[in-house]
C-alpha cells in the first residue's frame, strides 16, 4: 500500500494550484490532487496523465487524506482568507498527530501566526508559504517563502528545494528553459526557511509591497520620458531594453520594454496607448503600508506606490479636474539623451530607497514577532522565480553579507556609493517633474526619505512646540540628557500679556 501512495497532496485546482501541482510531478514527486468541484479534478488529471511523478485525483477529502504518506502533507491553494479557514477546519478531523498543513496562498501573515497557533494546539503542524512568481512562477519554478516549525520545514524540504526556482550560483542569474515535464537542472534553489509561523507570510507581503513601488517606479519614469521627453512607446521600450543590461537589468524593467514595444492587433498602435490607466490591485501592498503606520515604521515610497494606484482608478473625477485645474504648459527643449540618463538614475535612486524601506520593515517585524531574518538570504531568493527578480538582489545579499546588522540598506558602502555619484540627476529629474506638472510621487518622496533620514536636525523641534503649546504634551531638550521631559505655560496671545 506504502509505496502506491503520495508523497504530498495540494488541494484547490485553480490556475496557480494545477501549476503547483505540475511542478511538484515534474519533479519526480507523486501528488493527490483534490478540488472541492470534482468534475475540476477529474479534467486536470484527465489531461496530464504523463507526468513524471504522477497526478492521483482524489473525489473525496477523505480519500484525498488516505492517499498520502505519513506525516502527510498537503498544500492548501484556495481563496486567502475565509476559504482557507473552511478548508482547514474540513481536514483537521481527517488528520493524525504531526501531519503538517501548507498554505500556499497569499495569506496575511496574522493570520498564519493564528493558524499555525490553532494548529499546533491540536498536535498538527502548520507552514504558511509564500508563492511568488505567477502562474509562470508556480508552474515552472516559483521563489518560496516557507514560514512555521522548522522541523516541520525539514519534512517539506526536499519538494520546496526542487520546485523552487533556479539561479547560477555564480552570476545570481535565474535559470531558464524549463519546459513540461524537464524541469531545469542545477543551480541554487529561490528557497529558505524564514523562520516561526507568519514569517514566511510576512516576508512574501513585504516582497509584494516592494513589487508595488518597482512597478510604480517604472511607470514614474515612462510618464517623464512621455511628459517631457515627447518619446514614442517604441523609443521607450528601446531604451528600458537598454537599462536592462544595466544596474536595472530585472524581470519588471524586461517585460516593460516588452510592453512598450507591443503593438495593438486591433489598431495596428503601440498597445499601451490603447491601455485604460486605472490601476487594480489586490490589496498586499495596502497591507504593507497599514503594517508601516501600524509599526510606526517609515515606508512612504512603497505607500505612495498604493496611492498612485487609488490615484489612478479614479478616472472620471481627474478627467473631470483637468479641464478645470490648470499647471504649467511649458515644453521641454534640452538635451534629451542627458535626461533619459538622469530618469536612469532617478529610478535607481528611488528603487534603493525603496528596498531600504521594506528592509526596514522586515527588520521591525522581527522583533515585534521575535523572529531572526536573514535579510540576505530573503534577498538571495528573490533573485529568480518571483516578480521582483533582479540582478540588484546580489547587491542586498552582498550588503547583509558585510554587515548582517546593516541599519539602513543605503549605510551599505556599494548602496552609499550609488546613491552619492547618482543623486545629483535624480534631483534634477524631481526637480524637471515639479516643474513641468508631471507627478512623479515614488521618485519625490524617495528623495525625501533620503533626505530626511541623512538629515541629523529635523523640523521637529517646532512640531514638538505646537504639540506642547496647544496640549501640554511636553518637549525634550537639547541640552538635556534624552527621557527627561519639559513642558511651559506657553504665552496665549488671545489673552492680555500683563506688563512685567
Ligand atoms: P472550486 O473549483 O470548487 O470553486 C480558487 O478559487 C480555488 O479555491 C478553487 O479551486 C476553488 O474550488 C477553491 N475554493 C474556494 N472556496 C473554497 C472552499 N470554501 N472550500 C474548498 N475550496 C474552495
Amino acid at each position: 500500500m506504502s509505496n502506491t501512495q503520495s508523497e504530498i497532496g495540494l488541494i484547490g485546482l485553480a490556475v496557480m494550484g494545477q501549476n503547483l501541482a505540475l511542478n511538484i510531478a515534474d519533479h519526480g514527486f507523486r501528488i493527490s490532487v483534490y478540488n472541492r468541484t470534482t468534475s475540476k479534478t477529474d479534467a486536470f488529471v484527465a489531461a496530464n496523465p504523463n507526468t513524471p511523478g504522477g497526478l492521483v485525483g482524489c473525489a473525496s477529502l477523505e480519500s484525498f487524506v488516505q492517499s498520502l504518506k505519513r506525516p502527510r502533507k498537503m498544500i492548501i491553494l484556495v481563496q486567502a482568507g475565509w476559504a482557507t479557514d473552511k478548508v482547514i477546519e474540513s481536514l483537521v478531523p481527517l488528520l493524525d498527530k504531526d501531519d503538517i498543513v501548507i498554505d500556499g496562498g497569499n495569506a496575511r501573515w496574522d493570520d498564519t501566526i493564528r493558524r499555525e497557533k490553532e494548529l499546533r494546539e491540536l498536535g498538527l503542524r502548520f507552514i504558511g508559504s509564500g508563492v511568488s512568481g505567477g502562474e509562470e512562477g508556480a508552474r515552472f519554478g516559483p521563489s518560496l517563502m516557507p514560514g512555521g516549525e522548522a522541523a516541520a520545514y525539514e519534512e517539506l524540504r526536499p519538494v520546496w528545494e526542487a520546485i523552487a526556482a533556479k539561479v547560477d550560483p555564480a552570476t545570481g542569474k535565474p535559470l531558464e528553459g524549463a519546459e513540461p515535464g524537464k524541469p531545469v537542472t542545477g543551480g541554487v534553489a529561490c528557497t529558505a526557511f524564514i523562520g516561526p509561523n507568519g514569517a514566511g507570510h510576512y516576508v512574501k507581503m513585504i516582497h509584494n509591497g516592494i513589487e508595488y513601488g518597482d512597478m510604480q517606479m517604472i511607470c514614474e519614469a515612462y510618464a517623464l520620458m512621455q511628459g517631457l521627453l515627447d518619446l514614442s512607446a517604441t523609443e521607450m521600450g528601446e531604451i528600458f531594453a537598454d537599462w536592462n543590461k544595466g544596474s536595472l537589468d530585472s524581470f519588471l524593467i524586461e517585460i516593460t520594454a516588452d510592453i512598450l514595444k507591443q503593438k495593438d492587433p486591433v489598431t495596428g498602435q503601440p498597445l499601451v496607448d490603447i491601455i485604460l490607466d486605472t490601476a487594480g490591485q489586490k490589496g498586499t501592498g495596502k497591507w504593507t503600508s497599514v503594517n508601516a503606520l501600524d509599526m510606526g515604521v517609515p515606508a512612504p515610497t512603497i505607500s505612495e506606490a498604493v496611492f498612485a494606484r487609488c490615484l489612478s482608478a479614479i478616472k472620471e473625477e481627474r478627467v473631470a479636474a483637468s479641464k478645470v485645474l490648470k499647471g504649467p504648459s511649458k515644453s521641454f527643449s534640452g538635451d534629451k539623451a542627458a535626461i533619459v540618463e538622469a530618469i536612469r538614475d532617478a529610478l535607481y535612486c528611488s528603487k534603493i530607497c525603496s528596498y531600504a524601506q521594506g528592509f526596514q520593515l522586515m527588520r521591525e517585524a522581527q522583533k515585534e514577532y521575535d523572529w531572526k531574518l536573514n535579510f540576505g538570504e530573503i534577498a538571495r531568493i528573490w533573485r529568480g522565480g518571483c516578480i521582483i527578480r533582479a540582478a540588484f538582489l546580489q547587491k542586498i545579499t552582498e550588503a547583509f553579507e558585510r554587515d548582517a546588522d546593516l541599519a539602513n540598506l543605503l549605510l551599505d558602502p556599494y548602496f552609499k556609493q550609488s546613491v552619492e555619484v547618482a543623486q545629483e540627476n535624480w534631483r534634477k529629474v524631481v526637480g524637471l517633474a515639479a516643474e513641468y506638472g508631471i507627478a512623479a510621487p515614488t521618485f519625490s518622496s524617495a528623495l525625501s526619505y533620503y533626505d530626511s533620514y541623512r538629515t541629523a536636525r529635523l523640523p521637529q523641534n517646532l512640531l514638538q512646540g505646537q504639540r506642547d503649546y496647544f496640549g501640554a504634551h511636553t518637549y525634550e531638550r537639547t541640552d538635556q540628557p534624552r527621557g527627561k521631559f519639559y513642558h511651559i505655560d506657553w504665552p496665549d496671545p488671545k489673552r492680555p500679556q500683563l506688563e512685567a
